[in-house]
């Protein structure tokens, strides 16, 4: 008998002499009793899969022996050992890939094998094989799911659980406003200013030819500074034109945009604080036709070129004369709607030519220089442009509002 085993090597001493004629006997009928699945014509014996174990001692290497082209036989043991294969860890995992599943791997190559098998018997070993190809993805399959969610060794970090999730964020829809306004007057030439929203007296009201015990103080009452009765938090963003203009540096092409605080009731129409950005231009022979296509100019880039505008005379104590600017409305095509009460005409803005009392104020020499100023909130173009119906949301951080703003601009 020839057997192909390297661990039979041993054995092949006994054979000599009458001990190993007497080993010979009693090896044989050991077989007999216990034989080994017939080998095919031809076919001698193969050891088969010893994977993921200590080569054996004794004689029990004897299972692993099967018949060379045995395809059957082949199949039965090496799904013992893929039932037998244990997988911990990724490691594992891709050991198992190589052996059984991998280019030059077992399936492979019992594949191959198939052209030796007789036709007769090709389409019941195709299926059995077939069969076997599944078993061993399926085991891979599950142990890869199963590794997958294993912390990745030595490291206590289990990669698979889900991250953190970065929270993206958005601009608040007033940001949004502020900043396309902002765009829209910079490529006029105008540039942005800043200044205190706690402000004296003199800067918010009397400079702008708002006197103590002048009846438009009224509308633009405010909060006082307890602990400094001097100091309250400004009505307008006109305190910051005012310290440009205290500068003495002209011409001015300025625009600020700011917060501002007004002493009303808080309703889903106003609040006690809101957004502003007044306009100021002063150069010698600013004119109200400069006015009236600056600002046309800028409604146009903001509303869309079809918007119309119209100017009605107005009063405000620092400019004469004043107007207020309509534009039509954008919502109902001007054919009169809830939001414009049925006037076809959105009110979007205060302007007028800055009064001299004003320019003298700041010791700018108001026969030599004119200017124009204008003033609107950020507010209601901002619900007009994403329908927001009620202007506290835009201050109580409720999520669920805000985030309907990633990605918009
Ligand atoms: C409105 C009206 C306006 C101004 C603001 C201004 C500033 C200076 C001088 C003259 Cl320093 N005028 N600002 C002018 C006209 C109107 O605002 O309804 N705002 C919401």
């Amino acid at each position: 008998m020839f057997i192909h085993s390297p661990i039979l090597g041993g054995k092949f001493t006994k054979v000599f002499g009458w001990n190993g004629i007497l080993w010979m006997i009693s090896y044989i009928i050991s077989i007999e009793k216990n034989p080994p699945p017939a080998p095919p014509p031809g076919g001698g014996y193969i050891l088969i899969g010893l994977a993921n174990r200590q080569p054996p001692t004794d004689n029990s290497f004897l299972r692993y022996l099967c018949p060379m082209n045995g395809l059957q036989e082949k199949i039965e043991a090496y799904k013992k050992e893929i039932e037998a294969y244990s997988i911990q860890n990724a490691k594992d995992l891709e050991a198992y890939r190589i052996q059984f599943l991998g280019t030059k791997g077992i399936v492979k190559s019992l594949m191959a094998e198939m052209k030796d098998v007789p036709v007769a018997e090709k389409k019941a070993m195709g299926q059995l094989l077939n069969e076997f190809k599944n078993f061993a993805e399926e085991k891979y399959a599950s142990a890869k799911e199963l590794t997958e969610h294993q912390e990745v060794e030595g490291t206590g970090i289990d990669y698979s659980l889900p991250g953190q999730p970065m929270l993206t964020g958005s601009r608040h829809p007033i940001s949004l406003m502020r900043q396309r306004i902002i765009q829209i007057f910079q490529r006029l030439g105008f540039s942005v200013a800043d200044g205190p929203e706690i402000e004296d007296d003199w800067h918010n009201f009397t400079a702008l030819n708002l006197p103590e015990d002048h009846p438009a103080r009224d509308m633009q009452d405010t909060f006082y500074v307890q602990q400094q009765p001097a100091w309250l938090l400004r009505t307008h963003t006109s305190n910051v034109q005012i310290r440009e203009m205290q500068k003495g540096k002209l011409p001015i092409r300025m625009i600020m945009p700011g917060r501002v605080y007004r002493n009303e009731t808080i309703s889903a129409r106003s609040h006690c604080f809101f957004h502003q950005v007044e306009g100021l231009y002063i150069d010698e022979q600013v004119s109200f036709a400069d006015l009236k296509q600056t600002l046309y100019f800028f409604v146009r880039e903001l509303f869309g070129q079809h918007v119309k505008v119209r100017f009605r005379p107005s009063y405000f104590p620092f400019t004469e004369p004043s107007a207020e600017m309509d534009v039509s409305c954008m919502l109902c095509d001007s054919k009169g709607c809830s939001v414009c009460k049925k006037t076809g005409w959105l009110e979007i803005l205060g302007c007028g030519m800055v009064h001299p009392n004003v320019l003298e104020n700041c010791g700018i020499d108001s026969n030599k220089y004119t200017g124009f100023a204008f003033g609107m909130g950020i507010e209601r173009p901002t619900m007009l442009k994403y329908g927001i119906k009620d202007i506290r949301l835009f201050s109580e951080n409720d999520l669920r509002f805000l985030k309907q703003f990633t990605g918009a601009y």
